[in-house]
């Protein structure tokens, strides 16, 4: 049976995040491909997989919190930190790059946030209760889902495809203390070899949450639904049909590190698909994709107390796309095969009112309907040799930015009078993967080579407020293409009670965009510093390293432990913004009978490599204690699983590089699960 609510395993938590690095290269994958026949071809070129919820219900009682957010989920994994402007629609950051060095994709869909201000990141359109894992690729290895350089995250959907299990549904509560967040998740499922039918709905609310020594952080409330559906038709037993649709609604969303909150957030995702096992005789799993969907962003000052100047800013944005993929297995090769292409639009506007209203209203577009064309070739090669693997991959493709807006367009030339409403790049991307076994050494190593082309906002922008910096940002439409020469190599002795990994990633980044101040231009919010100007830097470097481990002391006891450091710098030396300092994580998981417990540690070193120029001071030490206890009650053909733990167990009052304008984190936090899932 599939339930959402007695899933949630821990097996990517216990396996995956904790015992093992941020950047160890795939020896993960190789581990889960172990495990995990099944899927072994698609997950081996995979840094980390996240289980979030998928029928593996024998894992699920392990698991910390079910019924965190997704956000959470994510923030637990190894390879991924979440940048938080609030409670809410957290943003997830790779090898320290955020969304526009990243390719994340749902279920293989391409997705933009409809938000100028990054409020919206498209794993807030989707929650836990859709999604059967999380798919992770560092740097180029992530390029199967997009252009990128950071590397790519997949959100894959949860779906009974034709399992013969029948009827199945499950209902599920949470409640947290800190911040009364209410959880409310049902599901309801049929499937047999023929058909199959998912239906789950979630509902979340929360009022503002209260800091370490019961401070509380105003504006911090949110609340969110999600629905989602999809259904499979067998037409025959070779090719099947299959649809999804999502609908995915925020609204009172307070985002108390920027000046602005959200009442609607709003995101409907559908698509349809054909499979067939084979394709010309020698293709197999082949599988083609159309999706659409639309997102909504409505901010909203109306709550906040002295306002100098009332503002209505909604954003929409609207992608169209297909991608048709398969796999060819020839002796030791595995190849894989994926032609994909998207049409985005986007745009965003700025209405300004003062305050006396025989001034007129200043109108602005912040986004001028920009319009993205964007089709790829990606092929890869999964070479395997004896106690070695080699993996070759490649993407090209055409990519294309066009002003729609004649309004906006003018408005750009203002500062760019020769610019083209249309401007068209080739991005590329290389990669070669290699790993050997030596008795119980694993050694992976990596060379890869790839381009990106710059945001919506980097290229368009027109006075984007970013409240970290103090600075209003303008694109620049002749902005080089980013590009970006890396290495990987890790090194892990596994025995099986016992293992350990030590990894480290370099990144030499060409032309890295980033904001750079143009004191001749003035700034149009009130209070801003300055205006930055989005530029190409000469040259970036970022290095990342890690050394992690797991240790099994019994049966029912494990260990695992991980340290990590960064360092990312400019062509001049200066220090680059949100890179981590020196963090760890440890934890001591017990499970033995159904029952299950934890304790961890979470903590970083003093944030010594921080730049002031965009709004960084130094953030201090800091660890942080949970615990959790867990039970799992079988009630004839039914399952009750309980779980309670509790978050910040000393009350800490703390914030981490990653919270913007240092909003500091939840203080201590009770919470309670109850999941009943009937099979
Ligand atoms: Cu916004």
């Amino acid at each position: 049976m599939k339930a959402f609510i007695s899933v949630f395993p821990l097996k990517g938590m216990l396996m995956g995040s904790l015992l093992c690095t941020m950047f160890c290269g795939s020896f993960m994958a190789q581990l889960y491909a172990q495990e995990t026949p099944v899927d072994s071809l698609k997950l081996i070129h995979l840094n980390e997989v996240v289980i979030i919820s998928a029928g593996q219900q024998l894992d699920h009682q392990k698991q910390r919190k079910p019924l965190s957010t997704l956000d959470e989920f994510l923030e637990s994994s190894r390879s991924i930190k979440m940048v938080k402007r609030g409670a809410y629609a957290w943003e997830p950051t790779m090898n320290d790059m955020a969304s526009e060095r990243l390719a994340i994709t749902i279920d293989g869909m391409q997705i933009f946030g409809a938000c100028t201000d990054k409020m919206d990141p498209i794993t807030s359109y989707v929650d836990v209760s859709n999604l059967s894992e999380a798919e992770i690729g560092s740097g180029q290895q992530g390029a199967a889902y997009g252009n990128t350089i950071g590397g790519g995250i997949n959100l894959k959907l949860d779906k009974s495809n034709f399992k013969p299990t029948g009827w199945t549904g499950a209902l599920e509560s949470a409640f947290e203390t800190n911040n009364a967040m209410r959880v409310f998740g049902g599901e309801l499922n049929y499937s047999d070899e023929k058909f199959y039918f998912n239906l789950d709905g979630i509902y979340r609310k929360a009022d503002n949450y209260k800091a370490g020594g019961d401070e509380e952080v105003n504006f911090s409330q949110f609340e969110k639904y999600n629905f989602s559906m999809n259904s499979g038709y067998k037409l025959a037993e070779d090719k099947s049909i299959s649809a999804t649709l999502i609908y995915d609604e925020a609204n009172d969303v307070g985002y108390p590190a920027l000046t602005m909150d959200v009442s609607l957030a709003r995101a409907v995702i559908g698509s349809v698909s054909f499979n067939k096992d084979t394709l010309f005789g020698n293709f197999s799993n082949w599988e083609s994709k159309v999706y659409f969907n639309t997102i909504k962003h409505v901010m909203d000052d109306t709550k906040r107390p002295n306002v100098p100047i009332h503002m209505d800013m909604p954003g929409w944005s609207e992608t169209a796309g297909f991608y048709t993929q398969a796999n060819l297995n020839k002796e030791k090769h595995h190849f894989f095969f994926k032609w994909d292409g998207f049409y985005n639009k986007s745009y965003a506007e700025m209405t300004m009112y003062p305050t006396n209203s025989n001034e007129p209203l200043m109108f602005m577009l912040t986004w001028p309907d920009v319009r993205t064309k964007d089709v790829g070739f990606y092929a890869e090669d999964h070479l395997s040799l004896e106690k070695a693997s080699l993996k070759l991959s490649a993407r090209l493709a055409y990519h294309s930015n066009t002003v729609a807006d004649d309004f906006g367009l003018n408005s750009l030339k203002i500062f760019y009078p020769e610019m083209d409403k249309t401007n068209t790049r080739f991005l590329k991307s290389f990669s070669a993967q290699y790993h050997q076994m030596l008795n119980n050494f694993h050694i992976h190593g990596g060379l890869s080579y790839g381009e990106r082309a710059p945001s919506v906002s980097e290229g368009y922008g027109f006075y984007l407020f970013n409240s970290f910096d103090n600075h209003d940002y303008i694109g620049d439409p002749d902005l080089n293409t980013e590009s970006s020469a890396d290495a990987n190599l890790s090194v892990t002795y596994k025995k099986p009670i016992f293992e350990i990994t030590a990894g480290a990633n370099y990144f030499h980044v060409f032309n890295y965009i980033i904001g750079v101040v143009d004191p001749t231009l003035s700034t149009m919010t009130i209070g801003a510093q300055g205006v930055k100007i989005y530029t190409n830097l000469d040259y970036a470097q970022l290095f990342n390293a890690s050394l992690s481990g797991r240790y099994s002391i019994s049966n029912a006891f494990k260990l695992t432990g991980s340290v990590s450091y960064h360092r990312g710098v400019d062509d001049t030396g200066e220090n680059l913004p949100l890179i981590s300092p020196l963090s760890y994580r440890s934890a001591l998981d017990f499970y033995k009978n159904q029952f299950s417990a934890s304790l961890s540690i979470d903590g970083a070193g003093e944030q010594t490599n921080f730049n002031p120029d965009y709004g960084e001071n130094k953030s201090a030490a800091y660890a942080t204690l949970s615990a959790s206890f867990g039970k799992r009650f079988f009630l004839k053909e039914n399952d009750l699983f309980l779980k309670a733990g509790v978050e910040n167990i000393l009350d800490t009052n703390y914030s981490t590089y990653t919270d913007w304008n240092n909003i500091p984190r939840m203080g201590r936090n009770f919470y309670f699960t109850v999941s009943y899932s009937i099979n």
